[in-house]
């Protein structure tokens, strides 16, 4: 099946109207009263976002016989999972666009190639409404995004990076996975300064393949290189040669299968590749333990929520396919945790229903205890997570991916119904 350019624009348009009949996003506004939080102002929680770059929903070492994510581990098991998490597009850029926005991509329109996202997507962005409602606010690590209007003024630390290995750190050289989680430390320091709670974005690069390292891919700490020597790597679901050949062949000419050659079209590399995509999943659980350890010093542990997320799925030689731009399981799902030490019911808590990135946007708001623009499309998790069982949720969501990728454009739709709806 090939569309060719102008088949494909049609395709969209249609599909984009049939979208506004069939699939509207539920839009609820977050269940903090602001007036009952700011009398308590004082005690509004820090909220860390850590997003992990390419990090599916399985690999947690919990929950997979082979990785290990220890801290990971802890923080799921003394707070809460969502089993079921997905990403309403799941490209990098256009995620993490959503995530800030509460947007699905046909929304805020941005990928590749778009311009900035437009004045009001990103004046409601949450960094803005909790700046305006007494928090400072920090991002740190990947950027690589279109969003229009003043980063500096929108965020209080702003320290943007695009991919390398290593940076250098108060005269050390260190892997860049580290380095972001000193610069994240650096920020928890000086909020002891101001006194404001806080939120901060911690966007690691890992595990994102280096694109232009086609001999080694993933890039890790040393200390890392061992780890799962010994192991021999399952053969992924579905990557017999027979459900390779029923794929159309615009996927079989796609950027999916051209990676695939660079990853996993002989054994010896897909077990070389794999590991290290393990040991870059392994290098984040450990840089996220140093900035909570970092938590633990200052004495902000028992008042900051974390919450950990992955910023799309990925594909480990499923359909003989690599990457993640497709609309399978394996491209939308992601690990989505969140602990709040406050809440001290939630230890080890797995909530079933379906959460999504656009979610986590309403959420930061309204654990800070303000209120979500009318706008946002996603919902708070904050009643899933304080055990309001009845809270009407979805039992489906469209997903919507609009990128060219080599030459032939994409326009996927997934609509999922998880088996079991309840918490
Ligand atoms: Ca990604």
């Amino acid at each position: 099946m090939t569309y060719t350019l102008h088949e494909s624009l049609r395709l969209i348009t249609s599909l984009k109207r049939s979208l506004s009949i069939l699939l509207p996003l539920a839009v609820l506004n977050s269940c903090g009263t602001t007036q009952e939080l700011d009398k308590q102002v004082t005690q509004k929680p820090n909220i860390l976002f850590i997003l992990a770059d390419d990090h599916r929903w399985d690999m947690l070492g919990k929950n997979h016989p082979i990785i290990k994510t220890p801290n990971l581990d802890k923080l799921a098991t003394q707070g809460t999972e969502f089993k079921n998490a997905f990403v309403t597009t799941p490209i990098c850029a256009t995620s993490r666009v959503s995530i800030l926005t509460g947007l699905t991509e046909r929304t805020h329109d941005f990928t590749f190639s778009r311009p900035k996202t437009g004045e009001q997507e990103s004046a409601n962005m949450y960094p803005n409404i909790v700046k305006n409602g007494g928090y400072s606010t920090a991002f740190v690590g990947k950027y690589e995004i279109g969003i229009s209007g003043d980063n500096e003024e929108r965020f209080d630390f702003f320290k943007p990076l695009l991919q390398s290995k290593t940076e250098e750190y108060e005269g050390k050289t260190l892997p860049q996975t580290y380095y972001i989680a000193e610069l994240a430390k650096d920020f928890i320091e000086q909020s002891k300064v101001t006194g404001k709670p806080w939120t901060m974005a911690v966007n690691f690069w890992n595990p994102h393949a280096h694109d232009r390292d086609l001999v080694d891919q993933y890039h890790y700490p040393a200390e890392f290189e061992s780890m799962y020597a010994d192991i021999t790597i399952p053969p992924a679901k579905f990557s017999d040669d027979a459900t390779f050949e029923a794929l159309p062949d615009f996927l079989k000419k796609s950027i999916g299968r051209e990676r695939w050659e660079w990853r996993y079209n002989t054994p010896e590399k897909y077990q070389k590749m794999v590991k290290r995509y393990y040991r870059a999943i392994s290098a984040v659980d450990k840089a996220v333990g140093m900035i909570y350890q970092k938590l633990e010093e200052t004495g902000m542990a028992n008042n900051t929520v974390i919450i950990y997320m992955g910023d799309n799925g990925y594909n480990l030689n499923e359909r003989q396919l690599a990457g993640k731009w497709f609309g399978w399981e394996e491209d939308l799902r992601v690990p989505l945790i969140i602990y709040d030490p406050r809440n001290k019911t939630s230890h080890g808590k797995e909530i079933q229903k379906m959460a999504l990135n656009i979610d986590v946007t309403s959420t930061i708001v309204d654990l800070a205890g303000l209120t979500s623009p009318a706008t946002y499309q996603g919902k708070s998790l904050v009643p899933l997570l304080n055990n309001e069982t009845h809270t009407p949720w979805r039992t489906e969501f469209s997903s919507n991916t609009c990128t060219n990728l080599n030459a032939h454009l994409f326009l996927l739709l997934w609509v999922c119904v998880p088996k079991n709806g309840n918490m």
